[in-house]
């Protein structure tokens, strides 16, 4: 499952980003290849529910107005296949929400995702805004908006940075066991 969700889904999707950039795709069949990406990943909850329980769990969201969320929401899928239980929020969560379920939810790790480069100011803001008033939380940063930055989150109060959701599962695991 982990191997369908990134060697092939999120593959595909890039792939249909660059189609769409170059003008070979019109925007009706991205969103209509987001669809079909976001009713395939579905067919595999019934595996990734019933996996054996870690009590461990993960809040996770897209940041700002970033309406990117697919990303996380695999990245949430793929922890949830781990045995964590995963409070996936999706896009436009306003920070006061985000603090709010924090403080119901108790994670044991929050996992941001930016796209967008623009969004990562925005990232680092809400970073320290929690950082702040959680000083004990583990935070993790991600998504494709990092990887054009010259490692602009070493100067983050975050926790782990990771280049994809499986290199942040694999850290994870040898953080919390
Ligand atoms: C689908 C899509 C959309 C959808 C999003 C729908 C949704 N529900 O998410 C919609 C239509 C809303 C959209 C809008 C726009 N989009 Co768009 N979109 C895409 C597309 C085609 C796919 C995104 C996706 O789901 N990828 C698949 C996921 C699974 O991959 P991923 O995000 O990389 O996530 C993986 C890893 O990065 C990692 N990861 C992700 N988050 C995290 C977090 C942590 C903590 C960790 C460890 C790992 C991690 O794990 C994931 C699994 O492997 C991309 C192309 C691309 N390159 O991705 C363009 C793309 C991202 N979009 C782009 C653009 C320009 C836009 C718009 C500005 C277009 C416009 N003019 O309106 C708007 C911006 C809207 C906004 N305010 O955010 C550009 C961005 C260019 C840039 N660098 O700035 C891209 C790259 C297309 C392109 N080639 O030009 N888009």
């Amino acid at each position: 499952m982990p191997a369908i969700y990134e060697q092939v889904l999120a593959r595909t999707m890039h792939e249909v980003g660059e189609l769409w950039h170059r003008n070979i795709l019109t925007v009706d069949k991205e969103h209509y290849a987001t669809s079909v990406t976001q009713t395939v990943m579905s067919r595999f909850y019934d595996e990734i529910f019933s996996q054996p329980r870690k009590q461990l769990t993960l809040l996770s969201c897209s940041v700002g107005s970033e309406l990117h969320e697919m990303g996380v929401r695999m990245l949430s899928d793929l922890f949830e296949y781990q045995g964590w239980d995963t409070y996936y929020m999706g896009a436009s969560v306003p920070d006061a929400a985000i603090l709010n379920a924090i403080r119901e939810r108790k994670p044991d790790l929050v996992a941001l995702s930016v796209t967008m480069p623009p969004y990562l100011p925005v990232c680092e803001q809400l970073v320290r805004n929690l950082r702040s008033e959680y000083p004990e939380l583990k935070i993790a940063v991600g998504g494709q908006a990092f990887r054009t930055t010259q490692a602009l989150w070493e100067k983050w109060p975050i926790d782990h940075y990771a280049s994809s959701a499986s290199a942040l599962i694999q850290w994870a695991s040898s953080t919390f066991g």
